[in-house]
């Protein structure tokens, strides 16, 4: 055992204490948090992920709060995406670019006014990235991390658990679209939203002090529901096609590689950063992209590995796979692989792991 020593740069979750009693047994890091990611029993959280409703502490979405007379135009050029059509109460997934076209965060941007915006953001410094933007374009607007920690509360019975504990009009919320709400007083913003395709709500508690108060009336509300602990679950995600950035992308991922193309819009204004760079990736047409791949064999693959293991060809490296999981539904494993554009759907290929050949089949997505 050892123990982890607090520091300044470490901020904790709110719901810790929470997760805490409830037996966390795993973290990951994120955004300087810890991100619980185990429970002592991995297929009991995916089981309540698929077939019922589990609660997530990803307080470690962290959100980037822009505020002020420029917030509009500043959120425009820190996204590839025509901002103009995102309404008040209503998110966006973007891919942030850099100049050079490579993603560098994948935030869902909440528009809560005319003129202030939450990025909830992905596991890279965008508090710092978006106050650079901001000074080298002399523009007015004050960027700063609000009060805002988020609880996902996901899976086919969530639905059921939020309309319980919230009232039935959360049954009404499109896809990414939020609304200010309130349980026994405690603040927040309620989004349909996930990183899970089971389906499922955000509640963005905007009170960091009542973070056990709202896991508990969570939990108590999801009572008829066998509510219970998870987390953010690599086998789900992957067997939904959700790509992860850091883990998914590289130091050179652009949107078009990794299916994310479908949020970019080429006509947003030339000041959009990034901008320049993607409509030539576009034009040029893109290296490589993210297939499936269904391995023959293989011990199972554990969640998450820290390297991309080489996709070969004839003694030739085609590509990467970046994640890879023992899948529950396929009873295979699978994984993501991206790999030259010439290499398609059924493809046979072999991916080099730990000194072993393992033969498998790339396939289009999701699996
Ligand atoms: N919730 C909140 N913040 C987040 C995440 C989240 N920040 C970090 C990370 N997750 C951002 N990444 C994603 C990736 C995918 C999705 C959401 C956030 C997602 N994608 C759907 C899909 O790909 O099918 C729908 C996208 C769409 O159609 O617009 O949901 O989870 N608060």
């Amino acid at each position: 055992m050892f123990e982890m020593i607090p520091t300044m740069r470490m901020r904790n979750s709110c719901f810790f204490e929470a997760t805490v009693a409830e037996g966390v047994s795993g973290f990951c890091h994120y955004n300087y948090m810890l991100l619980p990611v185990g429970y002592g029993d991995p297929d009991a959280c995916y089981h309540r992920l698929m077939n019922g409703v589990a609660m997530w502490d990803v307080a470690a979405q962290r959100q980037v709060e822009i505020t002020g007379p420029d917030a509009a135009r500043l959120t425009q050029i820190l996204a590839p995406r025509d901002m103009s059509k995102c309404v008040v109460n209503q998110g966006k997934y973007v891919a942030i670019c850099n100049h050079a076209g490579t993603i560098i965060n994948d935030p869902i941007i909440l528009k809560l006014a005319e003129d202030r915006f939450w990025l909830s953001i992905a596991d890279s410094n965008m508090l710092f990235w978006s106050r650079a933007i901001a000074a080298e374009r002399g523009l007015k607007a004050s960027i700063t991390e609000p009060d805002v920690s988020p609880l996902a509360v996901q899976g086919p019975q969530a639905e059921n658990v939020v309309a319980h504990l919230l009232g039935d009009w959360v049954r009404e919320l499109k896809y990414f679209w939020f609304k200010p709400a309130e349980i026994e007083g405690i603040p927040m913003m309620v989004a349909r939203s996930g990183w899970s395709k089971q389906g499922g709500f955000e509640l963005y508690l905007m009170d960091e002090s009542k973070g056990t108060q709202l896991w508990n009336l969570v939990r108590e509300a999801g009572k008829g529901w066998d509510i219970g602990p998870g987390y953010p679950d690599a086998c789900e995600r992957i067997e939904s096609g959700l790509i992860s950035w850091g883990g998914d992308s590289d130091d050179t991922t652009n949107p078009f590689e990794i299916g994310m193309g479908k949020y970019v819009d080429l006509d947003v204004p030339d000041e959009v950063i990034g901008i320049q760079a993607l409509r030539e990736i576009k034009q040029n047409g893109v290296r490589r992209h993210n297939l499936g791949l269904v391995l023959d064999e293989g011990a199972p693959l554990t969640a998450s590995h820290r390297y991309w293991y080489p996709i070969m060809v004839d003694g030739q490296k085609i590509g990467d796979m970046t994640n890879g999981v023992f899948s529950r539904k396929l009873q295979r494993n699978i994984g993501f692989a991206l790999v030259a554009t010439r290499y398609q759907n059924g493809d046979r290929v072999e991916l080099h792991k730990d000194n072993q050949v393992i033969k498998g089949t790339l396939t289009n997505l999701p699996f």
